[in-house]
This record gives structure tokens, sequence and C-alpha cells, in this order.
């Protein structure tokens, strides 16, 4: 077992039961013309999320520890995007519409890709999913059953929307949950702050957070 430093307690994962979860890490919400901004958001806090989600990466795949991403991304019909998600607001450009990363938050589009920085190398596992929770109409539970996951670590942005989405359905599930803490953003500040408190709240609710610094200490003990 390996025993990291974190809040609100120190959090103990088995390495050949971990999997490293990067979500949504796509040019969509992380790049000026992307999804993100079309719905009013500063986009520039993101890039703070690249590098310690790079240098997380680069730790897993050094040890042979499986990683899994996310993407959040609907089919080119929008047949898997419910009208209320497309229709609520008055973003600058909705679901589906052309910007300049190609169609809003549509699989295969350039917009929708992860970002160079943090892409899948072969053998990762890359999940598509039409909500923000990563296991909510995804294979993601499967996968994870297969693994014969019991703890994740998590990555990703943004922090309070599909970031603690998915932690709490995976708390749900049974998981312990470990979030890195600069590797995740919010295009609110205060926002990121509040979930990591949240999270770690009430002896930790939803689970765990760290510094990098503090895991990548751990995993080289
Ligand atoms: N808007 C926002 O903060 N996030 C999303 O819409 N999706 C993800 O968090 N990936």
């Amino acid at each position: 077992m390996i025993e990291v430093e974190a809040a609100p307690f120190a959090f103990k994962f088995d390495p050949v039961r971990t999997a490293l979860v990067v979500i949504d890490m796509q040019r969509d919400f992380i790049e000026p013309g992307g999804f993100g901004e079309t719905l009013g958001n500063d986009v520039s806090h993101m890039q703070r999320a690249i590098g310690p989600t790079r240098k997380l990466l680069q730790l897993f795949r050094e040890r042979g520890w499986p990683v899994i991403h996310t993407r959040e991304n609907h089919a080119g019909d929008l047949s898997d995007c419910p009208p209320a998600k497309r229709e609520r607001g008055e973003p600058s450009l909705r679901i589906g519409d052309e910007g300049p990363m190609g169609r809003i938050l549509i699989r295969g589009e350039p917009g929708a890709e992860i970002v160079p920085e943090c892409a899948p190398v072969d053998g990762e596992t890359v999940i598509d999913k039409p909500g923000k929770g990563a296991f909510y109409a995804t294979s993601l539970g499967d996968v994870l059953k297969t693994l014969g996951a019991n703890s994740l670590i998590f990555a990703g942005v943004t922090t309070e929307v599909c970031v603690q989405t998915t932690m709490r359905e995976a708390n749900d599930r049974g998981y312990d949950c470990l979030l890195i803490e600069e590797a995740t953003e919010s295009y609110f500040p205060e926002f990121k702050a509040a979930t990591l408190e949240m999270i770690r709240a009430q002896g930790g609710i939803v689970g765990w957070t760290t510094p990098l610094a503090s895991f990548e200490t751990a995993i080289n003990q």
C-alpha cells in the first residue's frame, strides 16, 4: 500500500488497484473559441491545469499504471444531446454550431480533442461521455471492474462541474477518490476552492485532495 499525505487525512491505495482518471482536458474547455468560452467564461484559468496534469500522466506512464481519459462530447446528429442541454441559456454558440475549432462539443471535431500536452497514448482508455458525470451512459464502470480498481486518482476540468460530478458518482459506487489539487481548474477560482473544501469536508464525504508534490513524494518512497 502507498500512503499519501492528503486532506482530510492520509490516502492509502494499492497501486495495482488504482487508475488515473483525467476528466475532459479538451480544447473546447481550455482554449478560446470553444464550448467554455461560448458559455461566457474566461478560459485563461484553465491553462494552469495543463502542466500538473501532464506531470501526473508521466508519473502513471512511467510505472505502467492504468490511465483513463474522458471527453465530454456529442454525436454529430446530436442524438445523445438532451435538448435541455443545448437550448439552455444564451451562449454565443450552441452545441453543434460551427465555431473556430469546428462544431462546438461534437465528437471528432478539433475542439473536442484533448489538448496535445495531455493527449492519450497507445493503450490508454478514452471514454466519450454525453453528460457531466463520466459514469452516466458510458462504459467507465465496466472498464474499472475489468481493471479491478478500487481507488481513483482524479485530474481535469472543470473542478466543480465534470470532475466533482464524476467523483461523486465514483464515491457512490464504492471507489476511494483522490483529487490532485493543481491538476484541476475552474473558470471560477472561488468555486475551485469551495469544491476542494466540500470534497474533503465531513471526514472526506466525497474523497481526498492533495498537492501534486505530496502524491509524487508518496509514490517515490
Ligand atoms: N461549464 C463547465 O464548467 N464545465 C463543463 O461544461 N464541462 C466540464 O466540466 N467538463
